[in-house]
């Protein structure tokens, strides 16, 4: 061996162990940077070497190309389903079945949590992982091995030469989950119902670069094809699986009898909730090998196995009342108030009852004894009511012929379920209007949130944003719990949201459709606020990423006079209505940057972030967050991490800052 060799094959080793002892074992044994740090070091070896990277080697998870569509995939052994059981006396059945059919007294079984991802399977040849593939209909799934070799608990090569194949459940842990949902929720995105859909939309992407963001993991807990097995029970094959590097959920015991598999299935009912995953049942298996080839499998089945599924926890409460509330744009939904009570680790007092349709279809009255869940155990909503307890005389239910906030009559639109209030003065939208205008990815107005505006609209100092820009101190001094530095705060942040660029005021402007991208598209397209105003239909939809829907909505807001001139008034107030993001002016066009992808990453120490993206903004390149091979230009400074790494791996060009600044002067 070389010593360039050893060199790669001890970074390499040393990778893995730490890569293991993290993800694996939940224990990291090393700081981020160290790793990245050695990660970075074997890339670049690896740079020079191309002939000694492995495809095991731990730089070799992500950089996958994008895929047009996954391939088929047969399984030789084909992945079975399981019975379900619903009820103690449901697994005593299936026990004596198995009691009976062995001739035993009693059976020992082992149980385990049944986690709620997605079935997998994963091929390993000659040690080196070589294919996974989704369950599929059991006999034929899809090859999502680039996604899945993200998956940083996943080995991607192992100690035992013969093929093997090892199946498990992928999933998201809710950590991750809620994590990617409030990203999404921040981008305007729409969001995942639970972890198992987002796990499931990830794996099923084409391109590996979301799945490998989205911090997936994997638990393993049976073996498919396997050319060479000795083992005799189910439990040493899961010890088996671990001792090669797999990881095994650690809940998993082994009873002697059934009383035991209820105990277990009891402890988990009380204890599913403090997981940081989701399970949906318990998983029951017969220890003994040899008794799975006596018990044999039904036409999808085998007789070995169970899965006891939880319900889907549901809590009795009474329905106090309804109430209504008006949205941004009119629609009025009804929510159940309950008597509080605790459903799937949490105390719930509303429960959403969706729509007029819903509330008729289920025949929820006022007082009601009803059923709630968790929808995706997250959302409360209301599943049926208990009619027997009922007090005959209460009448049905009616959402209002009128705005619950005006008084308007409410209109409910073709093709729509929701009712909606159409007055444009209706204090509810004027307040709901307001909010969206000053939140976070709106116009930013630090300290002005639901409850201040609320207050502010009751003392009749606000009622739609213009006022927002005429509130003077003494007013606001008056008010109760404002003290003056609360009072002045808000009064810069007011004064402050005036400079911001059009984008911002786009979208809090709240025209239907217009999302945080597509209020950026239109503010750099059109630059000025007069522009968009005077845009027709048909040129709108030319603009990239601009729908007919989009075009459309924007055209109809723009027509009425009560827009127009609220945007006059905002303009004569000092609220900027240009676009100030950079833009390629007349003569930087066709300059160092023209129409070249950019990624910043690492501490930059002679300008700031924002300086090096205006800087490259106005020589005509676009600044993006991640790298992909549609990268043109890594600029890295100080301590890069897995930017970098991965900008080495598809060969993009990089600069230091020193490069950079060079360049640009
Ligand atoms: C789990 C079958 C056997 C090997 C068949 C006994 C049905 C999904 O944690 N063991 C587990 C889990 C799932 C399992 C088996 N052990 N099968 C198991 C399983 N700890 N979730 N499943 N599956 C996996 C399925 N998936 C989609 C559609 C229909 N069936």
């Amino acid at each position: 061996m070389t010593s360039i060799e050893k060199q790669i094959t001890e970074l390499r080793q040393l990778l893995d162990q730490y890569n293991y002892q993290y993800y694996v074992l939940d224990h990291p044994t090393v700081p981020d940077a160290e790793y990245d740090r050695l990660m970075n070091e074997l890339i670049a070896l690896e740079n020079k070497h191309p002939e000694l990277i492995r495809p095991d080697s731990p730089s070799q998870r992500i950089g996958g190309k994008p895929l047009e569509g996954f391939e088929k995939v047969e399984h030789h052994v084909p992945m079975m389903s399981l019975a379900n059981a619903f009820s103690s006396q449901e697994l005593r059945d299936f026990d004596r079945r198995v009691r009976q059919e062995l001739a035993l007294d009693t059976v020992d079984y082992v149980c385990e949590l049944k986690i709620d991802g997605l079935a997998v399977s994963l091929r390993y040849q000659e040690g080196l992982f070589q294919q996974g593939a989704t369950r599929g209909d059991g006999s034929i799934g899809e090859d999502i091995s680039q996604n899945l070799r993200t998956i940083r608990s996943l080995p991607l090569s192992i100690d035992e030469a013969n093929t093997i194949e090892v199946r498990g459940e992928a999933f998201m842990p809710k950590r991750s989950f809620i994590h990617l949902n409030k990203a999404r929720e921040e981008q305007g995105l729409e969001l995942f119902a639970n972890p198992r859909n987002a796990a499931a939309g990830s794996l099923r992407q084409l391109d590996p670069k979301i799945a490998a963001e989205r911090q997936l993991d994997i638990f393993l807990y049976a073996v498919g094809e396997w050319e060479a097995g000795t083992i005799e029970t189910h439990s040493e094959r899961l010890l088996y699986l671990s001792e090669l590097g797999f990881k095994i959920n650690r809940e998993w015991e082994k009873c002697q009898g059934i009383d035991q598999v209820i105990q277990y299935v009891e402890k988990w009912v009380e204890k599913r909730n403090d997981l940081p995953y989701d399970i949906d049942g318990i998983v029951v298996k017969v220890d003994r090998l040899e008794y799975h080839e006596i018990l044999k499998t039904t036409a999808k089945s085998p007789r070995w196995a169970i899965a006891y599924k939880f319900p889907a926890e549901e809590a009795v409460t009474k329905l106090i009342d309804v109430i209504l509330s008006v949205g941004r744009t009119g629609v009025v939904t009804p929510t159940a108030l309950l008597e509080p009570v605790q459903v799937a680790g949490t105390t719930v007092q509303r429960a959403s009852l969706h729509n007029e349709d819903y509330i008729m279809e289920k025949d929820i009255r006022l007082n009601d004894t009803v059923v709630i869940k968790k929808a995706g155990d997250i959302i409360p909503e209301v599943v049926r009511v208990i009619p027997e307890q009922r007090n005959k005389t209460v009448e049905r239910f009616k959402m209002p012929d009128h705005c619950p906030s005006c008084g308007t009559e409410l209109v409910r639109l073709e093709g729509e379920v929701a009712l909606r209030c159409m007055n444009p003065n209706c204090p509810a939208q004027l307040k709901e209007g307001l909010i969206h205008f000053a939140s976070r990815n709106a116009m930013n107005i630090d300290g002005l949130g639901e409850k201040l505006i609320e207050q502010l609209y009751n003392h009749q100092l606000v009622h739609r944003v213009t006022d927002l820009y005429q509130l003077n101190r003494e007013e606001l001094l008056a008010l109760e719990r404002m003290g003056t530095k609360s009072v002045d705060n808000l009064l810069r942040a007011i004064e402050a949201s005036k400079s911001n660029s059009l984008e911002r005021l786009l979208f809090g402007l709240g025209i239907r459709f217009v999302g945080v991208t597509a209020a950026k598209t239109l503010a750099t397209y059109f630059g000025e606020i007069e522009k968009i105003q005077q845009a027709s239909y048909e040129e709108l939809i030319t603009v990239d990423e601009i729908g007919e829907k989009m075009a459309n909505s924007i055209v109809r807001y723009f027509a009425t006079d009560e827009v127009n001139l609220m945007i006059g008034k905002l303009k004569e107030l000092g609220v900027n209505t240009s676009y100030l993001g950079p833009k390629p002016t007349a003569e930087n066009i066709n300059s160092l940057f023209q129409d070249k992808t950019i990624v910043l990453t690492g501490k930059l120490k002679q300008l700031t972030r924002n300086e090096a993206k205006e800087k490259i903004e106005s020589l005509g390149g676009k600044v993006t967050g991640s790298v992909s091979k549609k990268t043109d230009l890594l600029i890295a400074g100080e301590d890069a991490g897995s930017k970098l790494t991965k900008a080495e791996q598809l060969g993009i060009e990089i600069w230091n800052e020193q490069q950079f600044i060079e360049e640009i002067e």
